[in-house]
């Protein structure tokens, strides 16, 4: 028997109801309950944060699987990752074990805090009843921009987090990093210091920056840097799994386990920049991308005569038609959905292989068409001679960072917009699964420099820093003295500690659409905008004329 909880407040997502909160339904299929579960986690990561930032102001070592808890519980409360109740009943009793365990280690009394001291009842039922008094609608008597201010800090996180699990899992860690979780859970408790939270947030930025470096080090590491490489996004014959998500170390696991099985490997969503790595493809059996960005998933997976394996967000509601084919693992879930655990350290793919087999798999060729992905750091700072050379002879005019998260909203057909009327001595770099809304259109090249690269993954914002840095260098000027424009969508939390990370790097005049987010307060907008100009993207022929003047 479950408790009827019908109220919820939802706003951390750009898909948010009526712009302001989902309250009864999330449009991401986040039902009351499972939003109830969440507040409840992030109020036991507020507890933890608490206690952990005393352990570290005392100079006390918090143990790694408190650390690696942290992250991997904060990262499935982000838009589109983990629908699975049962999972986050049991984070509220892990996290219960890691505040047992943090209050004996800091041993003074941790205060009567409400998030240090919650601890979750055995029954699920008067767990739901709790969830009622946690979350946004707890702080109502809070300064609005207090509780702006907060909340902001918990969604950087919330994007922070998927980073920090994804390096962790490559083995890259950073003890500023796994620092910062704690710290700023804590002020998300406890500030009520708007300066204060606002050194924050810039701190935030710095420390994703670092962040998304060790990210980087894990992947290229890893698998290589990505190299310039022209793929398929068209169908082969034959049994495949298509993979989803962000994480490559599940691809790369999968490509193994898949190997001389006749099955094909496509890459799907924030996956499609896993075909430029050279550990990666060099397995033949890794076919090429199979559709566009996460919210085409159920008119592209209906029916389909293969396998899916979600790996991270976005998933969305499986239909009838492919429930019994889709597959999660990691941080990923969706109920009634099998999830492949991770035992020892490894992952046992086969009930996505035998799935693959016994569907068949698609029955002829379709006609090939390809892209090229693979302008990482690495690949860009290797014809940086080039493009230097071309924007002083005035061949290339301007570069345009067309990146970001994609949507449902048709507000979104901006960025195709962009794209197509950018001019044609103007270079588009992109990242992350905004992309999908123009990468397949041939946007020529300026004297064999490609008009459209694409740098990769969300986290390639680090890609996209290093870049603008080198032409800065090259330049002897500042960033926002480049001849550069950011032009964002955003969506989910990862695109938010991105921003802050954009900000804290001193970067001005960023264009953000589709609309700004709920979640920030009249007054820390106005804050923002006049400290970095940052401007809401409006019709694309005056936005471009306002750029390039
Ligand atoms: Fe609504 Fe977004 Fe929250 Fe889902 S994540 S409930 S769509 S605000
Ligand atoms: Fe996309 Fe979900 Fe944000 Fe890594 S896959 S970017 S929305």
């Amino acid at each position: 028997m479950t408790a009827t909880v019908e109220h919820m407040y939802c706003d951390q997502c750009e898909q948010v109801a009526g712009g302001r909160a989902c309250t009864r339904m999330g449009v991401c299929g986040k039902d009351p309950e499972l939003a109830g579960l969440q507040d409840l986690v992030v109020h036991q990561l507020k507890g933890i944060g608490v206690l952990g930032s005393r352990a570290l102001e005392r100079g006390i070592e918090i143990p790694e699987d408190i650390t690696a808890f942290v992250q991997e519980a904060t990262f499935e409360t982000l838009t589109n990752v983990d629908f699975d109740p049962d999972r986050f009943h049991r984070l509220l009793d892990e996290g219960d074990a890691a505040k047992e365990r943090l209050r004996s280690l800091v041993g003074e009394d941790p205060g009567d805090h409400p998030a240090v001291t919650y601890r979750p009842p055995a029954d699920p039922d008067e767990r739901l009843a709790d969830a009622m008094n946690v979350g946004i609608l707890a702080e109502h008597d809070l300064d609005e921009d207090i509780r702006s201010l907060r909340q902001t800090l918990v969604y950087g996180m919330k994007g922070m987090a998927a980073y920090a699990h994804h390096a962790r899992i490559l083995g890259e860690t950073d003890p500023g990093v796994d620092a910062f979780f704690y710290r700023g859970f804590d002020a998300a408790a406890t500030s009520e210091d708007a300066d204060e939270l606002l050194g924050l947030l810039m701190e935030l930025g710095e420390t994703n920056l670092r962040c998304m470096e060790i990210l980087d080090r894990g992947n290229t590491g890893t698998f290589g840097h990505p190299e310039p490489t022209s793929v398929p996004v068209t169908v082969k014959e034959g049994p495949f799994i298509v993979v989803s998500g962000h994480d490559l170390k599940d691809l790369a696991d999968l490509l193994e386990q898949t190997e001389g099985k006749g099955v094909n490997v496509y890459t799907h969503g924030e996956m499609l920049p896993g075909l430029a790595y050279p550990e990666l493809k060099k397995y033949p059996h890794l076919v090429g991308n199979f559709g566009g960005a996460w919210q085409d998933q159920q008119r592209e997976f209906d029916g389909i005569p293969g396998a899916i394996l979600v790996t991270t967000n976005c998933i969305q509601k499986p239909r009838d038609s492919y429930v019994d084919r889709i597959f999660t693992t990691g941080p990923a879930g969706w109920p009634g959905v099998e999830h492949i655990p991770e035992v020892d350290g490894n992952k046992d793919f086969s009930p996505a292989i035998e799935k693959a087999l016994e569907l068949g798999g698609w029955e002829e060729d379709e006609e090939e068409k390809r892209i090229t992905v693979g302008f990482g750091h690495n690949a860009v700072m290797g014809v940086a001679g080039d493009v230097i050379e071309a924007v002083k002879a005035g061949d290339i005019r301007h570069f345009f960072l067309v990146g970001g998260c994609d949507g449902a909203r048709p507000g979104r057909n901006y960025y195709t917009e962009f794209a197509e009327k950018a001019p044609e001595d103007t270079v588009i770099l992109t990242l992350a699964c905004g992309k999908f809304r123009f990468n397949k259109m041939d946007l020529g090249d300026i004297g064999g420099i490609p008009r459209l690269l694409d740098i990769g993954q969300c986290n390639d914002a680090y890609s996209a820093v290093k870049i603008a840095e080198a032409l800065a260098g090259a330049f002897e000027c500042d960033i926002n003295e480049l001849p550069l424009s950011m032009i964002l969508s955003w969506y989910e939390q990862k695109a938010v500690v991105i921003l802050l990370s954009l900000l804290a790097l001193g970067v001005r005049n960023i264009k953000l659409g589709p609309s700004l987010p709920a979640f920030l307060s009249p007054g820390v907008l106005d804050t923002l905008v006049e400290t970095f100009d940052i401007a809401p993207i409006t019709e694309v022929d005056a936005d471009l004329a306002e750029i390039l003047g």
